[in-house]
């Protein structure tokens, strides 16, 4: 498949995918939600885990407002439009891969919604957060009521909402938009390095995580402790446990230190 709005490519086990409309923020038109679903449907069949980056200042400017006010979609349209969000979306979130993105810049309305896919989130110093719908009189579509109302609670969410606040990176870090803050310019490379890591380890443990967690967050406590049970079931007695608890056990394996 060639991509018009994302480039990609392969470092050892690692994919990188980068929204490529630097010239509009990267903001999200039509052909790029196809474009990520398409390529978060079928990833690399060696990648073991995935950077969502973006080039340009910016990572990314959210719902391409020019496309929506040029299209002048009716509700049946713009329902289909949302459909498609969640549908790539939810392929980054639940596809098995775990997601690392690096986030510089602007992360705002649906570029904040792209964002909370990702497992795992980088920023440095110039990224911040803004959910600014309602100063164009819309609301949010692309999954930002399920996946950042759950990162940083409902409440949040309706202030960020009601206000437009912007959020410093500091302030993303204290509410959990961001796991990680890396020195100026660095959030690319902190990303690579912990999708490198995150790629050492068994993928089988890493589609529980990234499939499993999300999904039992979903269900009753007794659904959900079920299903860890079956997942745990599955992962424990997998032929690699057995080559890694042996490195353990012959005494040659990393400690778990601070
Ligand atoms: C865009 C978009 C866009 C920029 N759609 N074209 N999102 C927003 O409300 C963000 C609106 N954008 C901004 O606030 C600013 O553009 C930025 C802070 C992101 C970047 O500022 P800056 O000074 O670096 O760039 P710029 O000069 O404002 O924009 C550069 C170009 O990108 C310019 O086009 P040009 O043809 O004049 O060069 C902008 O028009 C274009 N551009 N942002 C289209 N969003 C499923 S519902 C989701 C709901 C939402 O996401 S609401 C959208 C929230």
């Amino acid at each position: 498949m060639h991509y018009q709005t994302l480039e990609t490519r392969m470092e050892g086990s690692v994919a990188v995918v980068t929204l490529d409309r630097a010239d509009c923020r990267n903001a999200l038109d039509e052909r790029a939600i196809d474009e990520i679903e398409h390529f978060f449907s079928r990833p690399p069949a060696e990648a073991r885990a995935i950077v969502l980056a973006a080039k340009g200042p910016h990572f990314c400017a959210g719902l391409d407002l020019k496309e929506h006010y040029v299209k002048e979609r009716t509700p049946a349209e713009f329902m289909r439009v949302c459909q498609g969000w969640h549908r790539a979306f939810d392929r980054i979130q639940h596809g098995g891969i775990p997601v690392v993105a690096a986030l510089q810049g602007a992360v705002v309305g649906g570029g904040l919604e792209l964002a909370s896919a990702a497992h795992v989130r980088v920023g440095d110093k110039s990224t911040y957060f803004a959910l600014p719908e309602g100063q164009w009189g819309i609301f949010t579509g692309g999954g930002a009521t399920v996946r950042v109302a759950r990162l940083i609670t409902p409440n949040r969410m309706i202030e960020l909402m009601l206000t437009g606040r912007v959020l410093t990176a500091d302030e993303g870090m204290q509410i959990g938009l961001l796991n990680y803050l890396s020195e100026p310019g660095g959030a690319l490379a902190l990303a690579m390095s912990l999708a490198h890591k995150i790629a050492a380890n068994a993928p089988l443990s890493n589609y529980s995580i990234v499939s499993g967690i999300n999904k039992i967050w979903d269900m009753s406590a007794t659904d959900g402790l079920y299903a860890e049970s079956l997942l745990a079931a599955l992962v424990q007695t997998s032929p690699e446990v057995q080559s890694r608890l042996r490195e353990f056990v012959e005494k040659r394996a990393a400690k778990v230190a601070a």
